[in-house]
């Protein structure tokens, strides 16, 4: 281990150039080792600043791993929250714990979130994730530090594509009016971000004549160059100006990987065993790490969850878990798939334009255009800025066009919301909003990336209406609804992984009208064993209970239709409310009013969904004095966690296992 200085730690030899080098190498390993082990994760920009992080953690910075709160301690915050696995392999070097934990990168329940949690691990400063936030937090930091008199130092870790986001700009502008010579900010100038190039996507240069106009010290650097590093570091330590300094420094996204240098695929994606051993290789630590360990470790890790999860699900007479059995089959698919497909279908029409916020191909935004070349001057890439994009989807629209624009839902109804409210909504524009990767099943990406509160958000804006539907063939429909059909503002929701497609293209879908599924018997195939119609074709069969679902939430409530028949012989009305804005109240109020016994479901912080549908019931002036037993199933008051996607399900209770015991016992109290 390289020298940290603290008060409990004896400051070791000073670490030379060359064992900081070889340190950086080994840290490249150790990253990518806790990636495979993963299975998910960022490699790119993890590897481009793994010698500036050797330098910090392990030469310039005083920290204390067995002090992790010192007071006094350098403050390290990381900006760019996804460059995670970097930042937990410099505190396994630097001694915090022992290296083995890496393998448990990810997995639910572990303290290596996807992005930084705070509360989780000593030596993370903030929680991240979501870019363009840890800048202005550390402006928060060196400005105590001045009011408290404290000589730390604060440095920011912070990428270029991130500085696409407007807020990096005002943090540049107050670190600068605020004079905090202790702000030191690390930019990884790798020219990469998920979607290509960063000067292709938005770009960026001059960024540091940038930086100098808004009254900042300049140091550029060859980021992989240990002694260039190291002097930057000291001539920001020695700032004798009243100025903040960034550190611009330039890098190789990969770097020491060779399939991984310069390529954009590798930002979000983690190496498979094999590419993982051609790595070490290349590193030339093939017989460094115990690789086998590694994988053991993250193996037993699973297990634990597994049996955890287990122990908590309730149980039935038999799994009735997706494709578990013979029979029941059911097809998996994204439903963000159904949105590309509806773009890449329709797209031909001259009035649409998409704005894509450097998550195109993930939420398939990009299927607009990518078979598509003659479409691409109808395509706006405006890079990791969601405000900007929202409002400029505001300003086409106003001139008659009809915008697309989408990125993940947490960034595309929370960060923008004020873009929402004012500029689409109240000025009441055509302009489509595309949330996607919705719901706790984004999986091991964690909290920041789990949007769980969206409609709070965008259901309580005027003017706006909100579809959520059940699966990808649903989704294509409602895009195709929502596109040409719906005018003014709009919201669609959906997911990001693999989910039971319960629709057929033959299903009626009308925009504002739920669909009514009712379980008819066991079936070869999930879809054959229900009966689905519009809620104003529907006849009274007096069920037991109804489940009013939206989202692939409807999947798991028809599943739960299957499980309470099967071993209850409850009857249940399945409401798929794919309109959550405006409700289908009549068939809401209908449900309570012909079973007696409502329960929500909503892959969702609980009420999102439920609470309109509480109210339309409460509000619906025939009710009054009707004995309705209600209930809402939905995420509890909690954040979102790191883990498998179907992990997820059952760790916040959203899986028609949870359903269907809740249900049962919402009869019981009828
Ligand atoms: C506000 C916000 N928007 C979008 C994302 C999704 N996202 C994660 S990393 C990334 C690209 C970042 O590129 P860059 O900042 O250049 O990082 P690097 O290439 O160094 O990994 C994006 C868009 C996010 N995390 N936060």
């Amino acid at each position: 281990m390289g020298s940290v200085k603290s008060n409990t730690t004896e400051t070791k030899d000073e670490i030379t150039v060359v064992q900081l080098e070889e340190r950086a190498n080994y840290m490249r390993g150790l990253n990518l080792i806790s990636l495979c082990c993963a299975g998910s994760g960022h490699s790119g920009g993890t590897l481009s600043m793994m010698d500036i992080l050797a330098a910090l953690y392990l030469k310039v910075a005083r920290h204390d791993p067995k002090n992790p709160y010192w007071e006094d301690r350098d403050r390290i915050l990381w900006s760019a929250g996804h460059k995670a696995p970097a930042l937990y392999v410099s505190l396994a070097v630097s001694g915090y714990f022992p290296e083995e934990e890496l393998a448990k990168l990810r997995a639910l329940g572990s303290p290596f979130q996807g992005h930084p949690h705070r509360l989780e691990l000593g030596g993370v400063e903030i929680s991240s994730g979501s870019l363009g936030q840890g800048f202005s937090v550390g402006v928060g930091v060196a400005l105590a530090a001045k009011l408290d008199k404290k000589n730390y130092r604060v440095f920011v870790i912070s990428s270029d594509g991130e500085h696409q986001e407007g807020s990096m700009w005002e943090a540049a502008m107050a670190g600068a009016n605020f004079k905090l010579n202790n702000l030191t900010v690390i930019l990884d100038r790798n020219r990469l971000q998920i979607d290509g190039w960063t000067e292709e996507i938005m770009r960026l240069e001059p960024i540091a004549d940038k930086y100098r106009a808004f009254g900042w010290n300049v140091i550029e650097i060859d980021g992989h160059n240990m002694e260039e590093i190291l002097a930057a570091f000291d001539k920001a330590g020695n700032n004798t100006t009243d100025r903040p300094t960034v550190i611009i420094a330039h890098t190789i996204k990969g770097r020491g990987v060779s399939f991984m240098e310069n390529v954009a695929g590798w930002h979000g994606k983690s190496p498979n065993r094999e590419e993982l051993d051609k790595a070490l290789a290349e590193l030339g630590l093939t017989e460094t790490f115990d690789v086998k360990r590694f994988l053991e470790v993250a193996a037993n890790y699973q297990k634990e969850v597994e049996a955890r999860l287990s122990d908590k699900m309730p149980k039935f007479s038999r799994n009735y878990w997706w494709n578990a059995g013979s029979v029941m089959k059911v097809d998996m698919d994204p439903t963000r798939k159904g949105m590309g497909r509806a773009l890449e279908q329709w797209g031909g029409d001259e009035r649409m334009v998409c704005i894509g916020a450097d998550i195109s191909g993930s939420i398939t935004i990009s299927d607009f255009y990518e078979k598509h070349p003659e479409r691409a001057n109808r395509w706006f890439s405006v890079g990791v800025a969601e405000q900007n994009g929202t409002t400029i989807a505001a300003g086409l629209a106003k001139e008659g066009k009809i915008p697309v624009f989408g990125t993940y839902g947490v960034f595309s109804s929370a960060r923008n919301l004020d873009q929402l409210r004012v500029s689409v909504c109240y000025g009441n524009f055509n302009v489509l909003i595309v949330g996607a990767h919705g719901g706790v099943s984004v999986g091991p990406d964690g909290a920041t990336h789990q949007e769980l509160e969206a409609l709070f958000q965008v259901c309580g804006l005027p003017n706006m209406r909100v579809a959520v539907p059940c699966d990808s063939i649903e989704t294509k429909k409602m895009m195709r609804v929502l596109l040409f059909d719906i005018v003014g503002p709009k919201y669609i929701r959906f997911a990001r992984e693999a989910t039971p497609v319960i629709s057929r293209e033959d299903t009626p879908m009308e925009f504002g009208i739920a669909n009514i599924y009712r379980f008819r018997g066991e079936k070869e195939r999930f879809v054959d064993a229900f009966d689905i119609c519009l809620a104003t074709e529907y006849v009274n069969e007096h069920e037991d209970i109804a489940l009013i679902a939206c989202g692939p939430e409807t999947a798991e409530a028809c599943r739960a239709a299957w499980i309470l028949k099967r071993d209850f012989g409850i009857e249940c009305r399945v409401v798929n409310v794919h309109t959550v804005k405006p409700l289908d109240r009549l068939a809401i109020v209908r449900a309570a009013m012909e079973t007696g016994a409502v329960l929500t479901c909503e892959e969702h912080q609980v009420g999102g969904f439920g609470n309109w549908v509480a109210s339309t019931i409460l509000a619906w002036p025939e009710m009054t004095g009707a004995k309705v037993v209600f209930d809402m199933l939905g995420v509890n008051d909690r954040f979102g966690e790191s883990g498998k996607s179907w992990q997820l399900i059952k760790e916040f209770g959203l899986s028609a296992e949870h359903i269907a015991d809740r249900a049962r016992q919402l009869v019981e109290r009828k």
